[in-house]
């Protein structure tokens, strides 16, 4: 199962471990480059010189193509950029906005560049701005959401734009692997099912709660902020619910209140494990995700069950 965009990216099979911030280090992304994949650092709002370090750091542990997500809104942008060109990155993903500003650059260091969008809007948007390719995230997905759904989304964006689309949000196994390649994308990017490799670095205490989770047990909060996030419903939700409701039923909501609720609060469940007063981002399919497994057995196992599915809906509908 070998695509147009695998070559391109030099990788083996069409699976891309989703940036996700706090998670996806040198450990993460090397290991599923490594297992065939493209694994993907997120930066987040990072300063330059600890991307820089997990840049050298995967490039230690894997001599396989592998990609750097910039955070658009990041205030260290400019210099996370400039770091991305300068240790020759292969692929860059974006987030917040348009990466239209840096093209130019990324052209000259020969760098991919493929933005995540939540719209046909700006799918079409990236693709004038000299985008490679997209990333389709629907707001099944684990982190920061759009509105509408991969199902709906990615044949829309596949019918409005002639660069490779892939399908992120939902997709947990083989089934939804292939679900996504017959709504026309080229690729997939998975984030929850990789929280729980046996090479993710994220405490244990959060592997569990996705491990435990059942389909209905993720909320969302921020939306009337306008930024919603997709995590596993806690006490930290629950109070970020309240305090929203009572800030948006005033005259003059404290905005403020409510990022303060949300300030640190990934790290707390990443790195200390804090299942009350973490967030515990992670998508709707958390609640097939079962087993921890190696990057490889989980790429692994991703292929082999795409492609029998996809043999078999052959037969059935013969
Ligand atoms: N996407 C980004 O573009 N940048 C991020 O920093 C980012 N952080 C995330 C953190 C967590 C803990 C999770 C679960 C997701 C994050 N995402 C981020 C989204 C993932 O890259 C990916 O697109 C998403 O998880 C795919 O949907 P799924 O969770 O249903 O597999």
């Amino acid at each position: 199962m070998q695509s147009e965009l695998c070559e391109k990216l030099g990788i083996k099979y069409p699976i891309i471990q989703g940036a996700m911030a706090w998670v996806a280090n040198a450990e993460l992304a090397s290991a599923v480059s490594n297992a065939g994949g493209l694994g993907i650092i997120a930066s987040g709002h990072a300063p330059e010189e600890v991307v820089r370090e997990q840049i050298r750091q995967a490039k230690e542990k894997t001599d396989q193509p592998f990609g750097v997500n910039i955070m658009l809104l990041s205030p260290h942008v400019e210099a996370v950029v400039n770091a991305v060109c300068e240790e020759g990155v292969k692929v860059v993903t974006t987030g917040a906005g348009s990466p239209g500003k840096y093209m130019k650059k990324f052209r000259e260091h020969g760098i991919i560049v493929i933005p995540v969008v939540a719209s046909v809007a700006l799918a079409r948007r990236m693709e004038k701005d000299g985008a490679d390719a997209i990333i389709v995230e629907g707001m099944e997905a684990g982190g920061h959401i759009g509105k509408l759904t991969t199902m709906v989304m990615v044949p829309q964006v596949v019918d409005a734009v002639s660069i490779p689309v892939i399908a992120a949000g939902g997709i947990g196994d083989g089934r939804g692997m292939a679900a996504a390649f017959m709504l026309g994308a080229s690729a997939v990017q998975l984030g929850t099912r990789f929280l729980v490799a046996h090479e993710c670095t994220i405490h244990q205490n959060f592997k569990n709660a996705v491990l435990k989770a059942r389909d209905i047990d993720t909320t969302v909060t921020g939306q009337i902020t306008g930024h919603p996030v997709r995590t596993i419903r806690n006490k930290l939700t629950r109070l970020y619910d309240k305090a929203e409701k009572e800030e948006t039923s005033k005259d003059q909501p404290d905005f403020e209140r409510l990022e303060a609720i949300g300030k640190g609060a990934l790290r707390r469940a990443v790195i200390d494990g804090d299942m009350d007063a973490g967030s515990m981002m992670s998508g709707q399919i958390a609640g097939l995700v079962k087993t921890e497994q190696s990057c490889e057995e989980i790429i692994q196992e991703l292929m082999s069950e795409s492609q029998t599915v996809i043999e078999q809906q052959k037969k059935a509908f013969i």
